[in-house]
């Protein structure tokens, strides 16, 4: 499960399809924001890299994690939107606060995804502490976003390749 033993911004081993024309939305949460804004530009920065085109990235803000489902539902209503991004980072505190979370996230996304029938892909860290979160947004284990970029375009792709197949079967 960890990350420990895996470079997060490194992708030599898979192949990328091409993500020309592929329309991204991303919803990124304001808690912990020195961190999500890192993880969003990630996000951002292989999008570019990998073909995806400025004005096909929707970005969009919601106060915590917590309301990354919701504000991932509201881009997935949007037809245009091929695959949805959810960026955040919700550290172990002292109460149960960080168990709710997480769970509620991580339910949300699977759900929002399924219902829309578009990936949406969980790109939230939950570390125990600050520095185990920077270490992964950009630190020394790469960047979550990067991972969560590449995850995106994969999946999109899939779902475009299937429905090829299946109008051609
Ligand atoms: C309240 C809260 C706490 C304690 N910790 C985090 C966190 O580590 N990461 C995060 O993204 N959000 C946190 N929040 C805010 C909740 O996600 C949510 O915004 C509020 O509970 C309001 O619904």
């Amino acid at each position: 499960m960890s990350t420990a033993h895996k470079n997060l911004s490194d992708f030599n081993h898979t192949n990328i399809p091409p993500a020309a024309g592929i329309r991204v939305g991303i919803v990124v949460a304001e808690w912990n924001v020195e961190v999500t804004a890192a993880l969003r530009d990630g996000a951002v920065k292989t999008l570019l890299a990998c073909g995806v085109t400025e004005s096909d990235i929707i970005v969009v803000y919601v106060p915590g994690s917590f309301e990354l489902t919701y504000g991932a539902q509201l881009l997935c209503e949007d037809k245009t939107i091929d695959t949805v991004i959810c960026i955040g980072c919700v550290i172990q505190g002292e109460t149960k606060h960080f168990d709710f979370i997480c769970d509620a996230v991580a339910n949300g996304v699977t759900n929002v995804s399924l219902k829309y029938n578009k990936p949406v892909i969980f790109g939230v860290l939950t570390p125990n502490t600050l520095e185990q979160a920077q270490d992964r947004a950009g630190g020394k284990h790469g960047n979550k976003g990067d991972e969560a970029a590449v995850t995106a375009i994969k999946m999109a792709q899939l779902k475009k390749s299937v429905k090829t197949r299946m109008m051609n079967a």
